[in-house]
Protein backbone atom coordinates (compact mmCIF):
# COMPACT_ATOMS: atom_id res chain seq x y z
CA UNK A 1 0.00 0.00 0.00
CA UNK A 2 1.48 3.43 -1.24
CA UNK A 3 2.61 5.28 1.88
CA UNK A 4 3.06 2.54 4.66
CA UNK A 5 6.55 2.12 5.94
CA UNK A 6 6.22 -1.43 6.63
CA UNK A 7 4.94 -2.34 2.65
CA UNK A 8 8.31 -0.47 1.52
CA UNK A 9 10.71 -1.91 4.31
CA UNK A 10 9.31 -5.24 2.76
CA UNK A 11 9.58 -4.14 -1.14
CA UNK A 12 13.35 -2.73 0.11
CA UNK A 13 12.35 0.71 -1.15
CA UNK A 14 13.63 1.15 2.45
CA UNK A 15 16.29 0.03 4.16
CA UNK A 16 16.32 -2.42 6.85
CA UNK A 17 18.35 -5.08 8.57
CA UNK A 18 16.53 -8.45 7.70
CA UNK A 19 16.41 -11.62 10.14
CA UNK A 20 13.43 -13.77 7.93
CA UNK A 21 11.94 -13.85 4.56
CA UNK A 22 9.70 -16.10 2.95
CA UNK A 23 7.14 -16.01 0.11
CA UNK A 24 4.74 -14.22 2.35
CA UNK A 25 6.89 -12.73 5.35
CA UNK A 26 9.72 -10.60 5.94
CA UNK A 27 11.15 -10.24 9.36
CA UNK A 28 13.82 -6.93 10.15
CA UNK A 29 15.33 -5.36 13.32
CA UNK A 30 13.60 -2.91 14.83
CA UNK A 31 14.98 0.23 14.76
CA UNK A 32 14.02 1.62 18.50
CA UNK A 33 14.89 -1.88 19.97
CA UNK A 34 13.01 -2.54 23.50
CA UNK A 35 15.55 -5.87 24.01
CA UNK A 36 18.83 -7.15 22.88
CA UNK A 37 16.97 -8.60 20.49
CA UNK A 38 13.73 -6.73 18.96
CA UNK A 39 12.71 -7.97 15.70
CA UNK A 40 9.53 -7.25 13.62
CA UNK A 41 7.64 -9.65 11.56
CA UNK A 42 5.35 -8.67 9.07
CA UNK A 43 3.62 -10.31 6.34
CA UNK A 44 4.44 -8.80 2.79
CA UNK A 45 -0.03 -8.44 1.94
CA UNK A 46 -1.19 -5.41 3.67
CA UNK A 47 -3.43 -5.62 6.65
CA UNK A 48 -3.55 -2.50 9.13
CA UNK A 49 -4.76 -3.87 12.21
CA UNK A 50 -6.54 -7.28 13.94
CA UNK A 51 -9.46 -6.34 12.88
CA UNK A 52 -8.90 -5.63 9.15
CA UNK A 53 -7.59 -9.71 9.59
CA UNK A 54 -10.22 -11.90 7.10
CA UNK A 55 -10.74 -15.59 7.24
CA UNK A 56 -8.48 -15.95 4.95
CA UNK A 57 -5.64 -15.07 6.69
CA UNK A 58 -5.79 -17.82 8.75
CA UNK A 59 -2.64 -19.25 7.38
CA UNK A 60 -0.83 -16.19 6.84
CA UNK A 61 -0.77 -15.70 11.01
CA UNK A 62 0.55 -18.99 11.91
CA UNK A 63 3.10 -18.42 9.22
CA UNK A 64 3.92 -15.07 11.50
CA UNK A 65 3.72 -17.18 14.70
CA UNK A 66 6.12 -20.27 13.13
CA UNK A 67 8.49 -17.56 11.91
CA UNK A 68 8.60 -16.15 15.55
CA UNK A 69 9.47 -19.61 16.63
CA UNK A 70 12.67 -20.34 13.35
CA UNK A 71 14.03 -16.73 14.14
CA UNK A 72 14.16 -17.14 18.52
CA UNK A 73 15.79 -20.81 17.41
CA UNK A 74 18.43 -18.82 15.02
CA UNK A 75 18.88 -15.83 17.90
CA UNK A 76 19.60 -18.84 20.69
CA UNK A 77 16.62 -17.81 22.57
CA UNK A 78 16.60 -20.53 24.50
CA UNK A 79 15.79 -19.24 27.94
CA UNK A 80 12.26 -17.51 26.11
CA UNK A 81 10.63 -14.39 24.56
CA UNK A 82 8.05 -11.93 24.77
CA UNK A 83 5.75 -11.85 21.58
CA UNK A 84 3.69 -8.66 21.47
CA UNK A 85 0.40 -7.51 18.77
CA UNK A 86 0.21 -3.77 19.27
CA UNK A 87 -3.51 -3.05 17.96
CA UNK A 88 -4.49 0.32 17.53
CA UNK A 89 -4.17 3.95 19.87
CA UNK A 90 -5.15 1.87 22.95
CA UNK A 91 -2.74 -0.96 22.35
CA UNK A 92 0.23 0.95 21.51
CA UNK A 93 0.33 0.58 17.66
CA UNK A 94 2.26 3.01 15.84
CA UNK A 95 2.50 1.77 12.02
CA UNK A 96 -1.03 0.76 10.93
CA UNK A 97 0.37 -2.42 9.18
CA UNK A 98 -0.11 -5.69 11.75
CA UNK A 99 3.24 -6.88 12.85
CA UNK A 100 4.37 -9.06 15.40
CA UNK A 101 7.37 -8.22 18.16
CA UNK A 102 9.75 -10.69 18.94
CA UNK A 103 11.95 -9.88 22.15
CA UNK A 104 14.43 -11.54 23.84
CA UNK A 105 17.44 -11.82 25.64
CA UNK A 106 16.28 -10.40 29.02
CA UNK A 107 13.70 -10.93 30.98
CA UNK A 108 10.20 -9.62 30.77
CA UNK A 109 7.77 -8.61 33.54
CA UNK A 110 4.04 -9.00 33.43
CA UNK A 111 1.68 -7.08 33.55
CA UNK A 112 2.78 -5.33 30.45
CA UNK A 113 2.62 -1.37 30.77
P1 LIG B 1 4.16 -0.36 17.08
O1 LIG B 1 4.20 0.68 18.16
O2 LIG B 1 3.71 -1.70 17.60
O3 LIG B 1 3.39 0.10 15.87
O4 LIG B 1 5.67 -0.61 16.65
C1 LIG B 1 6.26 -0.01 15.55
C2 LIG B 1 7.72 -0.31 15.66
O5 LIG B 1 8.30 -0.07 14.39
C3 LIG B 1 8.49 0.55 16.66
O6 LIG B 1 9.05 -0.30 17.66
C4 LIG B 1 9.60 1.20 15.86
C5 LIG B 1 9.60 0.43 14.56
N1 LIG B 1 9.87 1.21 13.38
C6 LIG B 1 9.19 2.32 12.97
N2 LIG B 1 9.72 2.79 11.82
C7 LIG B 1 10.72 1.92 11.49
C8 LIG B 1 11.62 1.87 10.40
O7 LIG B 1 11.62 2.70 9.47
N3 LIG B 1 12.53 0.86 10.41
C9 LIG B 1 12.56 -0.09 11.40
N4 LIG B 1 13.51 -1.04 11.32
N5 LIG B 1 11.72 -0.06 12.44
C10 LIG B 1 10.82 0.94 12.48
Amino acid sequence: MENCIFCKIAQKEIPSTGVYEDEHLYAFRDLNPQAPEHILIIPKKHIARVENLQEEDTELMGRIVIAAQKIAEKLGLKKGYRLVFNNGPDGGQEVEHIHLHLMGGRKFSWPAG
